[in-house]
C-alpha cells in the first residue's frame, strides 16, 4: 500500500540491543518464548494457570468467527486476582498506589487498604440496589476513588463504564444512555492545570435525559469550592455511603465470559462504540503482557501517565499492574503544573523505575527544552514505554537520551481499545529495537500485513494490519450492537480482524505502524503515509511536531499540506518553510515534498492526545469542518482555519 521505500523511515540506523545488565536480570531473556507462542491455545492455557479460579475452564477457546469465548466454563472474580490474592502474602502491606493530587496532596494505598476500600464501596453500591449484570458509569478525575470504583463494580459483578472526565455533559449523557447505567459515580470536581473541572455540575446537566439512572455517588474532592448541591434521594456522598458498611464483601462468582466493562471509543463517524471486554481473557492478557513487556519486579515503582478514562489506564494502571502486585504511581493533574518539571520532580521523589507515556507528551517535553529535566535526578529509571501513536524516530532518540540517559530500553507498544492488551511490542530483555518500530508481535499473537484482497504481502512492503487469530483480551462485541461489531472489524477481510492501521514489515520482519489507513495519502499514484512525512519533518532540529494531510490536486490527485509546530525558541520564517520542504524531499523523495507548510502553536488533538488529521484535511480542502466534539481544545482549529483563510502564516 505504501510505495515509498522502508529505508525512508530507517534514516536512523542505530539498533539498540538490550544492555547486558538489563538482559541478565530480565523476566524474559530467552527468545524461545516465541516458539512457545506458536501453539496459542496451549500457550494461553499455561498463562491462565497463574491466576486464582473458583473453577477452572473446560475449553480454552471457542472460536466461531467473529465470536470468541476464552476459558469456557471458568469461574473467577478479577478483584480476587488483583487484591485478595496479594493479602495472603507480604504484599498486604505493599503500596498498590502512590497517589499525588495536583495541588500536592498525597495518599498511599497498600493492597490491604485498597481491598478494604473496594469492599466498602461494593457494599455501598449493593445498598443502592446495584446487582450482578447492572452497569455503572464512572465519571471521575485521576483520584484513588476511580480505580476503587472500578474494582467495586467488578467485585459485585456490575460492569463499569468509565467516561473520561474531560467529556461534556452531552457526551456523558450519550454514554450513560447507551449503557443504561443504574448509578453514576462522580466527584464535586477535579483539579487540572490549577482549575476545577466541574464534574458534578456536568452530571447534573446530563442526567435529566437519563431515565435509567437511579442514584449518583459523589466523592468530596474539592470541598470548599464544590457545588455541594446534593439532590435529596438521588445523590449520596461517597463517604456517607460507605460510613457504616462492612469492610468485607464476598466476591461475586463470575463466568470467564461475563462482561467486565464497557469503554466507549469515539470514531470519526457515527455514535461512540461501546467496546465490551469480558473477565478471564482480559485478566490473563493484561497481566501477562504487563509483566513481560514492562519487566515488572516487586521492587519496581511503575508510572503509566495515561488517564484511566482511556484503555491504557484500564489495562496498564488498574488491572494488569494490580494483578501483578505492582506499586504504581498515580497523578491527578497536568504535566505543566505548577511548573514544566512536574513529571521529573515526581520521578525523582518516588524513585520511579518504569515510565510509560505517549508520543504526544514526549514531543511536548522536547519542545519545552531540557532545562526542566536537568534539574532532577532520573537515575532510578530503568525502562521506558510509549503508546498511542507512532513514535517518530527523532522523538524515540530524544526520549532514550534525555529521559533514559542512554541506558533504558524503550518499549514502543502497539494496541487498541479493542485489543484490550498490547499486541506488538519489544520484550525488553530480548528484542533489539529500531527507533520508530514497535518491533514484533507478542508470543501467542498472530498479526499479518495484507493487501486489498486480504493476501499477505512480502517482507519489505506495506499494507493493512490485521490479526489472523483471536486473542484472550480481544473485544467480544460492541455493546448492544453485535451487527456493528461484525461490520466494523470483520467485514473488510472475512475471517480477519481489521485494525484500521497501515503497517509495513521490513526485511527483518520488524513492524512499522504507519497511522490510520484513512489518513494515508495518494500522491501521483503513490501511497505515502502521514507517519513517514511527519517523521521526516520532526527529524529537522527546529521542528517539535508535525501533522500532514492530503488535499485534492488537479494533477497529482492529492498534494501534501503540512502543519508544523516549532520548538519554543524558533521563529517561523519563509526561509525555514522552504528548508523544511526540501528536508522532506531529501529524506523521502521529491514526491513527498509538501506543497504548503503552515506553522502553528498547537495541533488539533483528541482528548487522549492523538493528532486529528481529519480536521486538518477539512481545512486544507477549504471545507466546512466535520464533527469537532472529540477535540481537546476547539480553539486550536479555529485559529488554524483563520490562518488558512488568510492564505498562510
Ligand atoms: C492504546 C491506544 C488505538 C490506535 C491504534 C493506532 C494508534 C496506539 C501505537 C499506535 C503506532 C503505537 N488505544 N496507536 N499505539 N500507533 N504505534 N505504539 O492508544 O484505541 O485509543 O487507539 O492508536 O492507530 O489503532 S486507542
Amino acid at each position: 500500500m505504501t510505495d515509498s521505500t522502508i529505508e525512508n523511515l530507517l534514516h536512523e540506523e542505530r539498533r539498540f540491543a538490550p544492555p547486558n545488565s538489563f538482559k541478565s536480570q530480565a523476566n524474559l531473556n530467552d527468545p524461545r518464548i516465541y516458539e512457545r507462542g506458536k501453539d496459542p491455545e496451549k500457550f494461553w492455557a499455561e498463562q491462565a494457570e497463574n491466576f486464582e479460579w473458583f473453577e477452572k475452564w473446560n475449553q480454552v477457546l471457542d472460536w466461531n468467527p467473529p465470536w470468541a469465548k476464552w476459558f469456557v466454563g471458568g469461574k473467577l472474580n478479577i478483584t480476587v486476582n488483583c487484591l485478595d490474592r496479594h493479602l495472603k502474602t507480604w504484599r498486604r502491606n505493599k503500596a498498590a498506589f502512590i497517589w499525588e493530587g495536583e495541588p500536592g496532596d498525597q495518599r498511599v494505598l497498600t493492597y490491604g487498604d485498597l481491598h478494604r476500600e473496594v469492599c466498602r464501596l461494593a457494599n455501598g453500591l449493593k445498598n443502592l440496589g446495584v446487582q450482578k449484570g447492572d452497569r455503572v458509569t464512572i465519571y471521575l478525575g485521576m483520584i484513588p476513588e476511580l480505580p476503587i470504583a472500578m474494582l467495586a463494580c467488578a467485585r459485585i459483578g456490575a460492569a463499569h463504564s468509565v467516561v473520561f472526565g474531560g467529556f461534556s455533559p452531552d457526551s456523558l449523557r450519550e454514554r450513560i444512555n447507551d449503557s443504561q447505567s443504574k448509578v453514576v459515580i462522580t466527584a464535586d470536581g477535579g483539579w487540572r492545570g490549577g482549575k476545577i473541572i466541574p464534574l458534578k455540575h456536568n452530571v447534573d446537566e446530563a442526567l435529566p435525559g437519563c431515565p435509567s439512572v437511579k442514584s449518583v455517588v459523589v466523592v468530596r474532592r474539592i470541598g470548599h469550592a464544590g457545588p455541594g448541591k446534593i439532590k435529596e434521594g438521588r445523590d449520596f456522598w461517597w463517604h456517607d455511603l460507605i460510613d457504616e458498611v462492612s469492610s468485607k464483601c464476598e466476591p461475586e462468582v463470575m463466568d470467564s465470559e461475563d462482561l467486565l466493562y464497557i469503554l466507549y471509543t469515539s470514531g470519526t463517524t457515527g455514535k461512540p462504540k461501546g467496546i465490551a471486554h469480558t473477565t478471564a481473557g482480559y485478566l490473563v492478557g493484561t497481566a501477562m503482557s504487563h509483566k513481560w513487556i514492562f519487566d515488572i519486579k516487586d521492587e519496581d515503582v511503575y508510572w503509566c501517565t495515561a488517564d484511566i478514562g482511556w484503555v491504557t489506564g484500564h489495562s496498564y494502571i488498574v488491572y494488569g499492574p494490580l494483578a501483578n502486585g505492582t506499586t504504581g504511581v498515580m497523578y491527578e493533574g497536568a504535566p505543566a503544573y505548577p511548573e514544566k518539571d512536574r513529571f521529573w520532580e515526581m520521578i525523582e521523589k518516588y524513585s520511579v523505575s518504569i515510565f510509560y507515556t505517549a508520543p504526544t507528551a514526549i514531543r511536548t517535553f522536547m519542545r519545552w527544552g531540557s532545562e526542566h529535566i536537568e534539574k532532577h535526578d532520573l537515575s532510578s529509571l530503568r525502562l521506558l514505554g510509549s503508546v498511542g501513536e507512532p513514535i517518530n524516530p527523532e522523538a524515540w532518540i530524544w526520549y532514550h537520551e534525555n529521559i533514559g540517559k542512554g541506558s533504558c530500553p524503550i518499549v514502543d507498544t502497539w494496541w487498541q481499545t479493542e485489543t484490550g492488551m498490547i499486541l506488538i511490542s519489544p520484550l525488553p530483555g530480548i528484542t533489539t529495537t529500531k527507533p520508530g518500530s514497535a518491533t514484533f508481535p507478542l508470543p501467542g499473537i498472530e498479526p499479518d500485513v495484507v493487501d486489498e484482497s486480504g493476501k499477505s504481502v512480502p517482507l519489505g512492503s506495506g499494507g493493512y494490519l490485521v490479526l489472523r487469530a483471536p486473542w484472550p483480551s480481544m473485544l467480544r462485541t460492541i455493546y448492544g450492537d453485535p451487527e456493528r461489531y461484525r461490520e466494523v472489524y470483520w467485514s473488510k477481510f472475512p475471517g480477519l480482524y481489521f485494525t484500521g492501521d497501515g503497517c509495513k514489515r521490513d526485511e527483518d520482519g520488524y513492524y512499522w505502524l504507519l497511522g490510520r489507513v484513512d489518513d494515508i495519502m495518494l500522491v501521483a499514484g503513490h501511497n505515502i503515509s502521514t507517519t513517514e512525512v511527519e517523521s521526516a519533518l520532526v527529524d529537522h532540529h527546529d521542528v517539535a511536531e508535525a501533522a500532514v494531510v492530503g488535499k485534492t490536486h488537479d494533477v497529482k490527485g492529492q498534494a501534501i499540506d503540512a502543519f508544523v509546530t516549532l520548538k519554543l525558541s524558533i521563529k517561523a520564517t519563509e526561509a525555514l518553510r522552504q528548508e523544511l520542504r526540501e528536508h522532506v524531499a531529501k529524506k523521502i523523495g521529491a514526491l513527498a515534498r509538501p506543497d504548503e507548510i503552515y506553522f502553528t502553536a498547537e495541533l488539533p488533538k483528541t482528548r487522549s492526545g492523538k493528532i486529528m488529521r481529519r480536521l486538518l484535511r477539512d481545512i486544507a480542502e477549504g471545507q466546512t469542518l466535520g464533527d469537532v466534539s472529540t477535540l481537546a481544545d476547539p480553539s486550536v482549529i479555529e485559529s488554524l482555519k483563520a490562518q488558512y483563510e488568510e492564505g498562510g502564516a
